[in-house]
């Protein structure tokens, strides 16, 4: 009993030995970790933004102006603490699912609880002063076996038919848009619209601002995609590893050197909708935001010819790209000295 009480001391006295030096280290440490932040902030997130020439994109015919988002929509919101809204079939079955499985839990805890409860009462020492001797019940071996079985099989349907549903060959007619992950941007090629590439670099915070747009999510040329018809969307990168992620999209795959990793990829309705890059790719990981912006067919259409694009059955309409509206940018690294960085654009001479 003795021996008890002195562990007891010693074990306080630890604790509050811990607490008393434990939490000025954890302040300096939040110091340390502010500081660095504010530098990292500093280095200048809005050079990143700067790279792409604005001059040099294209001005095209004019039919095209960015759509203004819908505050909350496509994008995180303050205190949030759910899944974005979804804007996809897959999102909103992913989150049918979500919500599903969180009913299942509560429903489990709730009932072991009670059960807990009922026994902790039931079978209390004061009740029972000769404890039972009962150690096997054959029925509820089974019945808790066989239960909880079946309740995974129950959940394994739906989690399957999602993973399914994610990895649905697009139809043959779907069109081919690219995602293209560059240190520390994004490239859209659109192969099936005459193969032209947008580049899409980060807004600093001034211009986000003046756009209405949230900072550090706003981007000067966003993925502009059809909405309610589906997209064979593939994923690449030029140097290193980075991730395409739409939230509010259902959208997250890896931008792999060398691979092109596909999934189809389908929008609701019109909107703009924010991501980020999801893998660690480098000091401006976190300043190469996602902007998709979903638009009617024709609209799209029209966005794609103002981009010098071609759009199918243009020919006999007698509809024309405006061959000056070629997008002048290179895709090329936005840091030149930066690994997997490619050869600095040239500037034109005749201009
Ligand atoms: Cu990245």
């Amino acid at each position: 009993m003795k021996t008890l009480g002195f562990h007891r001391i010693v074990a306080s006295l630890a604790m509050a030995f811990s607490l008393i030096f434990g939490a000025p280290i954890a302040l300096a440490q939040d110091a340390s970790d502010a500081a660095a932040a504010e530098q990292l902030e500093s280095v200048d997130p809005a050079e990143a933004a700067d790279v792409a020439d604005p001059d040099a994109v294209s001005e095209g015919s004019g039919a095209y102006t960015p759509m203004a988002p819908t505050e909350g929509k496509g994008m995180p919101v303050d205190a949030g603490w759910d899944i974005q809204p979804q804007y996809s079939e897959d999102g909103e079955f992913a989150y049918g699912l979500h919500i599903g499985l969180i009913w299942v839990m509560v429903v489990i805890c709730a009932f072991v609880l009670a059960l807990m409860l009922y026994t902790m009462f039931r079978f209390r020492r004061k009740a029972n002063p000769v404890p039972s001797k009962t150690s096997h019940n054959t029925l509820i071996e089974v019945v808790w076996t066989v239960v909880p079985a079946l309740i995974l099989l129950a959940i394994a349907i739906p989690s399957i038919t999602l993973i399914a549903k994610q990895y649905e060959t697009p139809p043959k007619d779907a069109i081919t848009i690219k995602a293209i992950g560059y240190q520390w941007y994004w490239g859209y090629a659109y192969p099936d619209n005459g193969d032209f590439e947008i580049i899409s670099n980060m807004l600093d915070k001034d211009e986000a601002n003046a756009r209405g747009e949230p900072h550090q999510l706003a981007v000067d040329n966003r993925m502009v995609v059809p909405v309610g018809v589906p997209i064979r969307l593939q994923v690449t990168a030029a140097d290193v590893i980075h991730s395409f992620a739409v939230p509010s999209l259902w959208f997250k795959m890896d931008a792999v050197p060398g691979r092109l990793n596909e999934r189809i990829f389908q929008v609701d309705e019109p909107g703009v909708y924010y991501g980020q890059c999801s893998e660690l790719c480098g000091a401006r990981h976190g300043y190469m935001p996602i902007a998709v912006e979903a638009l009617p067919m024709d609209q799209y259409n029209d966005w794609v010819l103002a981009q010098g694009g071609t759009v199918a059955g243009a020919e006999e309409e007698g509809v024309e790209a405006d061959p000056a509206a070629v997008p002048l940018q290179e895709p090329e690294s936005a840091e030149p000295s930066a690994p997997g960085a490619g050869a600095p654009p040239v500037e034109d001479a005749t201009t």
